[in-house]
């Protein structure tokens, strides 16, 4: 073990602190048409020329629809606790309405019952993005007749997978659908409508908030929530015009989902700034969006630095970059955390994304990613500290898993602390996975002392 990233190392975490890493469905599974899967819009997002930086598609992608017996063991192998993935909603319902596939739910069914009987904890997501496109044929997630397809699906999920699994997680990061699907259009389904994008984000929340009513109504009993990408918004100068703009951004980035969630109200700077592109909103729907949730899960990356002219680029900041060009700011997960804890009636917290790309090198089998392991070092510090402050956290999970399809960007973008050579689908630990089971073996033998040190305590023996 290097002498060096144990910043991490300072910290002795709880016993029962969840361990994860994360994959998502489209990122990983690949055999996008077998067993009776139906299309997603990231299906078809893929063919439209240009969306994808390398122009690749998800038909293959990792092949963990085929290799997740062995991708368990690797998973194991690694000695975290929990493992946070998707479910494909059109492999389970192909037209995201109607019949289900028995070959879908199968797979999932199979594969929470290998991760269990390894004592690995399935944190299930119900929403990674991959919409049925039989549903966007039909105005998808601004068709607020989406919601409760959306609700009867997670129902036949839990009726499937039911309180065997750790958690279930509603939408993964709402605000990516909702921006980058429907408003920049970067990400399926490509639209560019200020309007629609309002309306998808309503719907995401509605039919979470319904979601939750239907699990716990048919005897649902692990913790329920969503899972929201974060980041403290800092303006890039002092200028008035950049100030006003970072907080009008925090609120279409943070306030816009957490207001109504834990305050039953939208921002109203945010709804003043719409005006007319307001989302349409029936009585009683924000008593359904606050209905109480267990946990909520926070994927951090970077901060935002944003200014009113849109000339601000991360190449300007000083802070070393990631490979995606993102700043890296560990302190920021630190300040998110803590004002959170200051704004709202936190539940337990999850870090349910950490990690970054880097342009790693396999180099005779070697993956050498001191990089990836400072950020991983340095974002458990940062954790911690806000722990040390009375943010309630129960987990960290580290995105990813693989390397695997990273959106419009393709297999360019390396995530993973575990990589993966597409052309031979064969997995190689990096030097971060190493790190990574070091760093969980050490925790354990915190953890053991310290009950030690209870024992000798209660018993007197020295
Ligand atoms: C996310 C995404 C992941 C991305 C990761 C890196 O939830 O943002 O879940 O799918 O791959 O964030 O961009």
């Amino acid at each position: 073990m290097s002498p060096k990233h144990t910043l991490s190392r300072a910290h002795t975490f709880p016993a029962d602190f969840v361990w994860g890493v994360a994959t998502s469905s489209f990122q990983i599974e690949g055999a996008a048409q077998a067993d009776g899967k139906g299309p997603s819009i990231w299906d078809s997002f893929c063919q439209v020329p240009g969306a994808i930086a390398d122009a690749s598609n998800g038909l293959v992608a990792c092949e963990h629809y085929d290799r997740w017996q062995a991708d368990v063991d690797l998973i194991a192998s690694l000695g975290v606790n929990a493992y946070r993935f998707s479910v494909s909603w059109p492999r389970v319902q192909p037209l995201g309405q109607g019949a289900f596939n028995e070959a879908g739910l199968n797979f999932y069914a199979q594969l929470v019952d290998a991760l269990i009987a390894k004592g690995i904890a399935p944190y299930v997501t119900l929403n990674h993005w991959d919409l049925p496109q039989a549903l966007q044929d039909q105005g998808g997630w601004a068709n607020r007749d989406t919601v409760q397809h959306f609700v009867n699906y997670a129902s036949e999920i839990f009726k499937r997978l039911g309180n065997r699994v750790a958690a279930y997680t509603t939408h993964n990061e709402p605000w990516v659908i909702a921006v980058l699907g429907h408003e920049s259009g970067i990400f399926a389904p490509g639209l560019k409508s200020r309007a629609t994008t309002m309306q998808v984000s309503h719907h995401l929340l509605l039919s979470h908030g319904m979601t939750l009513q239907a699990l716990r109504a048919q005897g649902c009993n692990v913790p329920l929530g969503i899972v929201l990408n974060l980041s403290p918004t800092v303006p890039a100068s002092d200028s008035a015009a950049d100030q006003a703009k970072a907080i009008l951004e925090d609120g279409r980035l943070l306030r816009w989902y957490m207001d109504p969630i834990f305050k039953k109200v939208y921002p109203q700077d945010v709804m003043a700034d719409l005006g007319s592109e307001a989302p349409h909103i029936e009585p009683g729907d924000l008593d359904i969006i606050a209905t109480p949730m267990d946990y909520l899960g926070v994927n951090y990356y970077t901060r935002s630095v944003v200014s009113a002219d849109g000339s601000w680029k991360p190449q300007n900041s000083g802070l070393p970059l990631n490979d995606m060009d993102w700043e890296i700011f560990p302190e920021g997960l630190s300040q998110l955390l803590i004002r959170m804890h200051q704004d709202y009636p936190l539940p337990p917290i999850y870090i349910t994304e950490n990690g970054g790309a880097f342009p790693d090198a396999l180099k005779v089998g070697q993956v050498d990613d001191q990089d990836r392991i400072r950020y991983i070092d340095q974002h458990i510090d940062a954790l911690a500290q806000a722990m040390a402050q009375g943010v309630p956290v129960n987990g960290y999970m580290v995105w990813s898993l693989m390397d695997n399809f990273e959106w419009s960007s393709g297999y360019a973008k390396r995530f993973g602390i575990v990589h993966v050579d597409y052309a031979s689908q064969k997995r190689t630990f990096k030097a971060s996975a190493h790190w990574y089971q070091d760093f969980l073996t050490y925790q354990r033998q915190q953890q053991h002392h310290a009950n030690a040190g209870k024992t000798a305590a209660i018993t007197g023996v020295d």
